[in-house]
């Protein structure tokens, strides 16, 4: 298939300087009129007006009231001949929102007409020169059926409405920034609003609203909360205001990702909106928080600066999901603070980047590992829609911290103000935004920063120390190399920001005194990496400490460090860092999983047992933490690190070591539960969601292990819940056991939300995810498959096939990868079903298996062979070729 290259970037000829488009909204024949100002571009060589167009029936087409002198149609791209500086194209489209199952471009959903224009969805809709360097003026006419249809929506400001014959009415919206077209947005649709008014930091008025169908207004108030807890955020932080009048946010059931930032006009998945204590858990509120909270900073982080080409999207993506984990880890501390105190936010915020960092190594570094790995500013792409990945996201937010953690918040809140103040209104890209950075530095050097822009992979970093008792020296060697990925083989020093303390024999951290300097500092340093091997000679010290590195995770790394199992449980015991004291109980749980993998008949070594009972019984810690740290890696990341990967035999060593840490601390997890009861009404707060989490996890454990006190307590909790994350935590401790009782819970919890479309979704995930504790019960699968028969159930509702097929895909490798390949050969049929009517989700589907050469040689053969029949399956989306072609390569 032909791949787009990043070096084969032009301006084009032609751009758009104001877009008129009406809309005659009809579900099956929708006409849309587009009168475009087109302007010769004189930073680019002469050439013809370029506009896309896909999937339209186009009426008319003209250049100043005329046919065109020559028209030239190449696939989805139309060049037309035009004389002059400036041009008016009027285009006449008309499309089938109703037969649009992609939802990309114009759909409908449930009676209401939606958008969704990024990537490349404008081209969908109307004839237009569709990429993100075409900056215009838009100003959108809506005409629909008044009784379908009562409220018309779109971007910027209301200028007009009113009534038309036949039942139908109109309005007219201007926005009066230029923005490219994958931020244009329209909802026409039966709906109705939470609104609020708030004054902006300036002084301003402004109007927020969140759109939702009438009987959901009940659960609005939080993501309304976070808009404004959000809009403070970036005023305080930032010094950002909102630029607009009116802002708005609009929800929607059917959506491929979670939401999308188009100027003024926010369109999200109603999963990232909707939340009130029945039927959204803590994490549902938290995610509702920073998905708002991301989309609203995309504002100034890609609205009014935007990336200049698809390559740059880690320009807008990595800064701004870097600016809402640190947004989210400000609130949450902020309140634990409120709590218990400066240590009470700490713990909060550094519970926030263990999360973080779960999803890093969960989701991005099995990606750098596998045939799709690329660099955060990829090279080529076949379909862009493919590059919306961990790698672009949360690497390139980890790229942004680093520079964060470089420059210090001041150098970095200096070089964003000369970002702004340099590119606002412009299409950039992300050699801008390094440049910018360090010229607001006093010219930091980063030109060998820039290759995290350029290298794909995970590095990984070899650490080694010395001990010299005669002069108190410790000699801390650090070696740096990044493996070979597809198509990048050579790879150089990176420059990596590894946070250091060491760790005396009293589990404190010695305040730390580099070679040459005459007095000791702080107690955690941040050493720069940038050779490929490097030793820092740490001075003074009284007896040989224990490292501690890359402490708060400083860098999106693997840090390989010996480590025998007695300092992994000297570290759990003591480590200042929570991220790393986190970390050495992932790495000792990690140990201990793949030893059991590796011989089925291998116990729990006591010593472990010794350390996880340490971190159960020790009180003093955060809740929260001791959720985190108790739980044991994903299955998913230790895959990744079992060579070869075996899901069947990892599978059975994780029920093992789940049993036996159940049933060996029973009486503890049984008083944990006892003691994490938080009373009262609910209320998203940390400190609570902390008791609640470890509860919950108390009840997996002893569920797992069979426990009749903890699954009657599971039953009991279900049964007496007054939020759903007491509910839903009881229930899939139920649901991940034999208890019989397991499925007249589900039942129940279907009875109660048989209309609940979200919560649904749970009930789904929850059966698809789960393991089988009894070697003689129905395999997931079968599960899956009658599940998928259930009514509730849609192929072409997203959120339904993420919780369905996506959990048994993703989340649930033990049953997935049955060693029938039954598993294997469902996953081509739901993809080859998946790619007819909605490519964007089939291919996200699809990469379920591209990492399949990382597996056992038996697994290798039956899923080459499903994937080979996903290849050759006809009319075969450009989504899913690309996936599946690549991890066939
Ligand atoms: N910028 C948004 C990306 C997005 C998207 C991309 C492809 C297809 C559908 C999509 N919906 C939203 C989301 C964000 O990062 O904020
Ligand atoms: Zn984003």
């Amino acid at each position: 298939a032909p791949s787009i290259q990043r070096a084969d970037y032009r301006p084009l000829a032609w751009t758009v300087e104001t877009v008129d488009l009406h809309f005659c909204l009809e579900p099956e024949a929708t006409v849309v009129t587009n009168r475009m100002l087109c302007v010769r571009n004189r930073e680019a060589e002469a050439g013809q007006i370029r506009l896309w167009g896909e999937d339209l029936e186009r009426l008319s087409l003209t250049v100043d009231g005329q046919a065109p002198q020559a028209v030239r149609e190449q696939g989805a791209l139309l060049e037309i001949d035009a004389d002059g500086e400036r041009v008016v194209v009027e285009v006449q489209t008309r499309i089938n929102p109703k037969a649009n199952t992609t939802l990309s471009g114009l759909y409908l959903s449930n009676g209401g007409f939606f958008t969704q224009c990024e990537a490349e969805g404008f081209r969908r809709i109307t004839c237009f020169p569709d990429r993100p360097d075409v900056m215009a003026r838009f100003t959108v006419t809506l005409e629909a059926d008044r009784a379908a249809c009562p409220v018309l929506l779109s971007n910027g400001n209301l200028v007009e409405q009113g009534e038309l014959p036949g039942g139908r009415h109109y309005a007219k919206w201007e926005d009066p920034f230029p923005k490219p077209s994958y931020l244009f947005a329209l909802v026409a649709a039966d709906l109705v609003a939470l609104e609020r008014k708030v004054e902006t930091m300036s002084g301003r008025e402004v109007l927020l609203q969140v759109w939702v169908e009438a009987g959901n207004l009940d659960r609005v108030e939080h993501a309304m909360d976070s808009l404004v807890h959000s809009m403070r955020w970036d005023e305080e932080t930032f010094g950002l205001e909102l630029d607009l009048d009116r802002f708005m946010i609009v929800a929607v059931a059917d959506f491929n990702m979670g939401a999308m930032e188009n100027k003024g006009l926010n369109i999200f998945n109603t999963k990232f909106i909707l939340a009130k204590p029945d039927t959204a858990t803590d994490i549902d509120y938290e995610n509702v928080e920073s998905v708002v909270a991301h989309e609203y900073f995309h504002n100034w982080t890609g609205n009014r600066v935007t990336c200049r080409d698809w390559f740059q999207l880690t320009l807008k993506e990595g800064l701004t999901v870097f600016r809402d984990q640190q947004f989210s880890a400000d609130m949450l501390g902020r309140m634990a603070n409120e709590a218990a105190g400066p240590e009470g936010a700490a713990s909060a915020r550094a519970v926030k980047r263990i999360d973080d960092v779960r999803v890093l190594r969960a989701a991005q570094f099995p990606e750098d590992a596998g045939p799709m790995a690329h660099p955060i500013r990829p090279d080529s792409y076949q379909e862009i829609n493919n590059f919306y990945t961990a790698t672009v996201y949360e690497k390139g937010a980890e790229v942004i911290r680093m520079l964060h953690t470089l420059l210090g918040p001041e150098g970095f809140r200096n070089g964003m103000d000369l970002y702004f103040s340099y590119f606002d209104g412009q299409a950039v890209t992300c050699d801008d935004f390094v440049e910018v950075m360090s010229e607001a530095n006093n010219g930091f050097d980063l030109d060998q920063f820039m290759r995290w822009y350029s290298q794909a992979g995970t590095p990984r970093v070899k650490a080694s120390g010395q001990w010299n008792a005669a002069d108190g020296s410790y000699t801390l060697t650090l070696a740096q190399s990044t493996p070979a990925t597809p198509g990048q083989h050579a790879k150089l020093p990176l420059v990596i920001p590894v946070a250091a303390g060491l760790i005396g024999p009293d589990g404190r951290d010695y305040p730390l005194r580099l070679e040459g300097e005459s007095q000791p500092g702080a107690t955690t340093r941040v050493l720069k990496l940038t050779e490929e091997a490097q030793s820092f000679r740490f001075v003074g010290l009284a007896a040989e400490p224990v490292p501690s590195l890359l402490r708060g995770f400083s860098a999106p790394v693997i840090l390989e460090l010996d480590e025998d199992d007695a300092r992994l449980a000297f570290r759990m015991a003591h480590d200042a860092d929570p991220c790393n004291r986190w970390d050495a109980a992932q790495r000792y749980a990690e140990r201990v999983a793949l030893a059991m993998a590796a011989d089925p008949s291998a116990g729990v070594p006591a010593a472990f047992l010794e350390a996880f009972r340490a971190l159960l019984g020790n009180a003093a810690l955060d809740p929260a933490f001791r959720a985190q740290a108790l739980a044991l890696p994903g299955e998913a990341y230790l895959l990744e690190r079992m060579t070869p990967a075996d899901p069947l035999a990892l599978r059975a060593a994780l029920v093992r070591l789940m049993r036996t840490l159940g049933a060996s601390f029973a009486a503890e997890w049984l008083a944990t539960c006892e003691a994490m009861q938080v009373p009262g009404p609910y209320r998203y707060h940390p400190a609570d969601a902390g008791r609640r989490a470890l509860a919950n996890l108390a009840l997996r454990y002893l569920a797992a292990a069979g426990n009749a006190q903890g699954l009657a307590l599971a039953q009991a909790r279900f049964d007496a819940a007054t939020n759903m994350t007491e509910r839903f935590g009881a229930l899939a401790a139920l649901v991940q056991s034999t208890h019989p009782a397991r499925e007249a819970a589900l039942a129940a919890f279907h009875a109660r939300y048989r209309d609940d479309a979200l919560v649904l979704d749970k009930w789904f995930a929850l059966q698809a995810g789960a393991w089988r504790w009894d070697a003689a019960a129905v395999p997931t699968l079968e599960r899956v498959k009658a599940l998928m028969a259930d009514p509730a159930f849609s192929l072409s509702n997203p959120n339904k096939v993420y919780a369905l097929l996506g959990t048994y895909f993703r989340a649930n490798a033990g049953e997935f990868h049955a060693a029938d390949g039954s598993g294997h050969a469902f996953w081509a049929d739901q993809v080859i079903a998946l790619n007819a009517r909605n490519p964007q989700v089939a291919a996200r589907m699809a990469r379920a298996l591209e990492n399949w050469r990382h597996f056992v040689p038996a697994l290798q053969s039956s899923i080459r062979a499903q994937l080979e029949r996903v290849l050759a399956s006809p009319n075969l989306s450009p989504d899913v070729a690309e996936i599946v072609g690549k991890a066939l390569d």
